[in-house]
């Protein structure tokens, strides 16, 4: 993907809205923020990159997709009819997104990392999710959750008990990570760092751009190469923009 900026414009970039999590007032709650988020910055916005747990659970049976979340979808759709691009990643909590966006609202929707190239600086953008070492049972959960053979399985299922079923499991896994103290800062350790750093050895990228880690980060990866970490919205409402020379992490205060 290539992005040209015109003057003025920006790149805007979040993750982890969690909408849905963990009930329904506080999410929307949290949905109207978003809006409000969406609508101060659609006169500079070039493109939007929504950066995977967009949704706390997503699944798209054959003619059915879970209820809720409206405002936000129009909010979108309003977007992509004044023109703009925006760009949707799953990440482990809606992973099961499948062509539904894209169909209704031209969104293209990717599983893995992407290059985008943004007036000639080098992005790498994804969910992060199952890279660099460790998570060894998040990968294998993973594999479970991306088997054709399972998802069949969890479609049979009628919504009303499937999504009650994994909306109890998302909100386990996320208290569990609280308990491991999974969301601090690990140093040296920061796995998606790592990560960073082993791909930038065989390829150059100016700017590397995830999520997942509920963190927002700044970080070196080597010369002339950065890492962000975008944060989340359940309680810190922090975004990524670019200009085109520079990239900030920023705070949505209102
Ligand atoms: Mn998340």
């Amino acid at each position: 993907m290539n992005i040209q900026l015109s003057p003025h414009k920006k790149v805007f970039f979040a993750s982890d809205f969690h909408l849905g999590a963990p009930d329904h007032h506080t999410s929307k709650k949290r949905e109207d923020k978003i809006i409000r988020w969406l609508h101060e910055i659609e006169d500079d916005a070039a493109a939007i990159f929504l950066v995977g747990d967009i949704f706390d659970f997503w699944f798209e049976y054959k003619t059915v997709i879970p209820k809720g979340f409206i405002k936000f979808i129009s909010k979108i759709s309003q977007l992509r009819d004044k023109g703009i691009p925006v760009i949707f990643f799953t990440g482990n909590h809606d992973l099961w997104m499948k062509d539904y966006f894209t169909e209704e609202l031209g969104i293209p929707v990717y599983h893995t990392p992407i290059t985008v190239e943004i007036n000639h600086k080098k992005l790498l953008i994804g969910h992060g999710d199952g890279l660099g070492p460790g998570d060894k049972q998040y990968k294998l959960l993973k594999k479970v959750f991306t088997n054709k053979f399972c998802q069949g399985l969890f479609r049979w299922l009628h919504p009303d008990i499937g999504i009650r079923i994994a909306q109890k499991w998302s909100g386990s896994s996320r208290i569990s990570n609280q308990a491991k103290n999974e969301d601090a800062f690990k140093g040296k350790d920061e796995w998606l760092w790592q990560y960073c750093k082993d791909v930038e050895k065989k390829m150059h990228f100016d700017y590397y751009v995830f999520g997942h880690r509920h963190l927002p980060l700044s970080l070196e990866v080597g010369d002339q190469s950065m890492y962000y970490n975008l944060g989340e919205w359940v309680s810190q409402y922090t975004y990524g923009v670019f200009d085109g020379d520079n990239f900030q992490l920023a705070i949505f205060e209102e």
